[in-house]
């Protein structure tokens, strides 16, 4: 929308987004101020405000946003920047930010760019928050990331107040500030007193760049604009934590118009909120404790061409598989699901692998849900498994009811209980432990149910599980009663399952 006229006047064509551009015509005009090309053209999330912003007349959010596109911008790191939006006000970010983009649950931007960047090193990633956010349910993660010197850059947005909820009293409301939650004016005896987040961060070791601007008037801007450019550069150099408050005004939680609501800055929010640089310095590191940097693919000890995927595709008869695994802790339930989930991965498969468990370490109950498909995996909740394989009779009692019509139900045990109320599902018997023992441990009940399952639903191979079992399993004894447990797990289904059939109450029997 900015032409600048050199000459005289200013053109615009009601039917485009952007101005007429007259340079090439050679009329004079030369466009000297453009949107950032780091924001989408048009705001897509509803026809009648395309082209313009959900923010209130006067916000800060859209001020910071446009000085933090024209940095990416100016810096060349569009396509690297990834942008994690809080829950507030500037919860929609990711509809005018042209980049990365993740949107995440309140307070946990910090943790989820620490994620982010320690997964993807060479992105930038920046974390965007409100006062609300970061400085009230967010304060832990805010604290632990600067003081674990993540290499992010933090912008805080601090307008004292809740502005997405309609005005409640924030961590950094005012001295005497009016609020929903403090109608009378916060009280420091009742409410305690504002909280600064820049000088709290300030007494960490570890962060290299603090600073705290203001959304006050043109030369403040112009200051912000410099901070938010440096906290990038930091990032792309590699230098460490930076953050950035940025005092900016909330002209309708305020109740002010937005040339007031700029000046409240200036004479109120500055005044107990004084702007200045509380660090910029190198983080001296004590030598010879660096953590080992190594790929997902060396951590999860899978040689590069399988990270790549199989040169030769499996025949997966699936699209999706979905599979609970449970029983209670001590009996491999969760490694049981790792493994298929590893598996999974070997075959080039989309993989998902979500652990369920109660607070007891051993014997209390435990469950995890996997899901192998061969396209992207919507959600890693798995609630009408279509196998599940159930260690113990509590667990075949509470998940077999949950199983797909024509699913598949594996059940550690030589026999089932009475009336277990199992719906229309394929079961097998599977008496696990028994074999586990006589091959000379235990341990290896849950890699008998894995061969069992195999046997039964040739949804992955041996040869991967053997390959992950290699892996995974430390103790080369117990390696070999694993092999031979898998081996056991497929024989039995394959030659004995279907000669002791156990009838069932649905028709079916095995
Ligand atoms: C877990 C959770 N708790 C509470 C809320 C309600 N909530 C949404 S936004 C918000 C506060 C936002 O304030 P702030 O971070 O200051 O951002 P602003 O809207 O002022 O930009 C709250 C409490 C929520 N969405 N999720
Ligand atoms: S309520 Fe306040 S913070 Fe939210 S968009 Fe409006 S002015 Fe901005």
């Amino acid at each position: 929308m900015f032409v600048m006229e050199k000459q005289e006047l200013q053109v615009e064509d009601e039917n485009k987004s952007g101005p007429v551009d007259l340079s090439a015509g050679g009329n004079g005009y030369e466009v000297v101020h453009s949107k950032s090309p780091v924001f989408y053209d048009t705001y897509e999330r509803k026809s009648e405000l395309k082209h313009q912003t959900h923010y209130c007349p006067g916000c800060g959010h859209g001020v910071a946003h446009k000085l933090i596109a024209e940095a990416i911008e100016e810096l060349g790191l569009q396509d690297k920047t990834i942008f994690v939006s809080p829950v507030g006000c500037s919860v929609f970010a990711y509809y005018y930010f042209d980049v990365g983009n993740v949107q995440v649950a309140h307070g946990r931007a910090p943790a989820a760019a620490t994620g982010l960047k320690r997964s993807c090193p060479e992105k930038l990633v920046i974390a965007y928050q409100g006062d609300g956010d970061l400085a009230a349910i967010g304060t832990a993660e805010i604290l632990h990331a600067a003081n674990r010197g993540e290499k992010i850059t933090v912008f805080f947005l601090n307008n004292a107040i809740y502005g997405m909820t309609g005005g409640q009293m924030a961590p950094t409301t005012l001295v005497g500030q009016k609020s929903t939650t403090s109608p009378w004016g916060r009280r420091p005896a009742n409410e305690g007193f504002p909280l600064h987040m820049s000088e709290l961060l300030s007494t960490l070791e570890a962060p290299v760049y603090i600073e705290r601007v203001a959304l006050s008037d043109n030369k403040n801007i112009m200051r912000a604009r410099r901070a938010i450019r440096k906290a990038i550069e930091n990032q792309r150099d590699n230098l460490g934590f930076s953050f950035v408050e940025i005092l900016s005004p909330c002209p309708t939680i305020w109740g002010k118009d937005p040339v007031d609501a700029r000046r409240w800055v200036a004479d109120q929010l500055i005044p107990a909120f004084p702007l200045n640089v509380f660090r910029d310095r190198k983080l001296e590191l004590p030598a010879g404790l660096e953590p080992p940097r190594r790929s997902v693919a060396e951590v999860l000890e899978i040689r590069n061409e399988e990270a790549s995927g199989p040169s030769v595709p499996y025949p997966h008869t699936f699209e999706e598989l979905t599979i609970k695994v449970a029983g209670f802790g001590g009996q491999g339930v969760l490694l049981l699901g790792q493994l298929l989930a590893e598996m999974g991965m070997r075959e080039g498969l989309e993989v998902s692998w979500l652990p369920s468990y109660g607070p007891e370490m051993r014997s209390g109950s435990a469950n995890c849900h996997v899901c192998l498909s061969t396209q992207r995996i919507g959600t890693p909740l798995v609630s009408r498994p279509q196998v599940l394989i159930a260690m113990s009779e509590i667990s075949l009692r509470k998940f077999a009811p949950q199983v797909a019509p024509g699913g598949l139900i594996l059940y550690s045990s030589d026999r089932l209980p009475e009336n277990p109320g199992i719906p229309a599902a394929n079961v097998i018997c599977v008496p696990a432990s028994e074999i586990a023992d006589k091959l000379g441990s235990a341990k290896a009940t849950n890699v008998v149910m894995l061969g069992a399952m195999l046997a039964e639903s040739n949804c992955l191979t041996r040869e991967s599980a053997l390959k992950v079992l290699e892996v995974k399993v430390k103790d080369r004894a117990l390696l070999e009663i694993d092999r031979k447990a898998l081996a056991a797990g497929w024989d039995f289904v394959n030659h004995q399952a279907y000669a002791g059939a156990v009838p069932q109450a649905d028709g079916f029997a095995y």
